[in-house]
């Protein structure tokens, strides 16, 4: 089969990001434009499939990416081999069937460093960064390589891709860096913009805008879930980055789509969270749902939607873990003023303690106001500092209650200017949520 005489060094790669099938994405393409200028002789070998977010910068940039097909390495013997994006045989298999023996050098570059490795002999280069264009630009800038301005913006848009516009936990300050350097080099935002357009198709945009007019919001032990059912005659492509807009624009803690194709007796579930404490892989498994924490999907097969849908339901129901609530949130130590203090006290009070308001209590600690400096500065001004706070606070009081979620929480810092949000059970004050709390459980969750 092969030319044994015939050396033809390729550049392999694979992703690993796609939910049921390997193929290529932006941060695959951008690695393997970079690898070109790290490995100069080395061809890249396209996977059989294209990512669909992919397709626009691949036709677009068929010249600079200058891919061979698998069908390109039928009786060549490649002696070496660089895998991008990730490090699993299972992952480039189509390209292992291809490759035999295997070469004696195959460098591996990725970000992944929960994989497994598993190709034979494989040097791994790794880093925890949020694209694995990032580590081939880190090289390349070590390296004083130059770019063509088209080739910088096509690493730059791997780089926006895997880190979600650097809003992804996974970004790291060697994202930044290297997206500094790719500017420098001439990369165009504006292509970039263009390119991470995921709803492409005419018919994603208008299934998009089917799926919100399905949507039901629920809240299943404290988790705010949107949930949407959808038949249709037959699958149609680019679903999955259909759920991945409207979970971005309804932004819930997780988003489950069920789509169910009459014809083929086919249901697709697709899920997304944002969440720590759902995790959408560990849900779906029972559906024979693969994928991650984050990201996942399900396709069953001689299954109604309807069945399905609610079988899903009742699955959250049961898998889902109690959120974080004011209750779990809250400080109990509580600064809180005696509704008979004088307001020259208070005013002491607030100064010593450098706070621009506290809650005010009656004997039995009900809530019953609000003073602020304010207030303070108005009782100064009509000579009535020696009047009980009660006579200057505000009697209107946010408040929660010890089962709000942190969203309901979140709702109250972003509607109001408060510095804390007092917990209240049965009118007394039990706790506050100070805004560093909330915070703290909001960056984390
Ligand atoms: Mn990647």
């Amino acid at each position: 089969m092969c030319h044994e005489d015939h050396r033809w060094p390729h550049l392999v790669q694979a992703i690993v990001n796609s939910v049921y099938r390997t193929n290529m994405d932006l941060d695959c393409l951008g690695s393997l434009l970079l690898a070109r200028f790290l490995y100069p002789g080395f061809r890249p070998v396209r996977s059989r499939l294209i990512h669909p977010v992919a397709r626009t910068l691949f036709n677009l940039y068929a010249d600079r990416l200058d891919m061979a097909s698998l069908e390109d390495l039928a009786g060549e013997t490649v002696d070496a081999m660089v895998v991008v994006d990730t490090r699993s045989a299972a992952r480039i298999k189509e390209f292992l069937a291809c490759v035999n023996p295997l070469p004696a050098s195959i460098d591996v570059w990725d970000h992944h460093p929960a994989d497994s490795s598993d190709i034979p002999g494989a040097v791994v280069r790794e880093a925890e960064v949020g694209a694995n264009t990032t580590l081939l630009a880190r090289e390349a800038m070590r390296r004083g390589v130059r770019l063509a301005p088209q080739d910088a913006t096509i690493a730059l848009t791997g780089i926006f891709a895997d880190t979600g516009n650097f809003t992804h936990e996974n970004v790291r300050q060697a994202d930044f860096d290297a997206s500094a350097w790719l500017v420098g080099q001439g990369a165009s935002l504006v292509l970039v913009k263009s390119f991470l357009q995921t709803l492409k198709e005419e018919s994603q945009i208008t299934m998009f805008h089917e799926l919100l007019n399905r949507l039901t919001w629920q809240t299943v032990r404290g988790h705010l879930l949107v949930t949407g059912y959808m038949e249709m005659d037959r699958q149609v492509g680019g679903l999955a980055a259909v759920v991945e807009k409207v979970h971005e624009v309804e932004n819930p803690d997780a988003t489950f789509a069920v789509f169910s194709f009459l014809r083929q007796n086919e249901t697709l579930v697709i899920a997304r969270s944002q969440e720590r404490g759902i995790d959408v892989a560990r849900i779906l498994a029972p559906f024979g749902g693969g994928g991650h924490h984050q990201a996942s999907s399900a396709l069953i097969k001689g299954v109604t939607g309807r069945a399905t849908f609610h079988a899903l339901q009742a699955s959250l129901k049961t898998m889902l873990a109690e959120a974080a609530t004011a209750q779990t949130l809250m400080s109990r130590e509580i600064a809180a003023l005696d509704v008979n203090v004088s307001l020259a006290d208070a005013s002491f009070f607030l100064e010593t303690h450098d706070r621009t308001g506290v809650s005010v209590v009656d004997a039995d600690f009900h809530l019953c106001g609000y003073l602020s400096l304010r207030d303070v500065a108005k009782a100064r001004r009509g000579g009535q500092m020696g009047a009980p706070v009660g006579s200057h606070m505000a009697r209107q009081v946010l408040s929660g209650a010890p089962t709000m979620s942190l969203r309901e929480i979140e709702a109250l810092f972003f509607t109001h200017t408060i510095f804390d949000v007092p917990i209240v059970e049965e009118g007394r004050l039990v706790g506050v949520v100070t805004r560093d709390a909330y915070l703290k459980a909001r960056a984390e969750r």
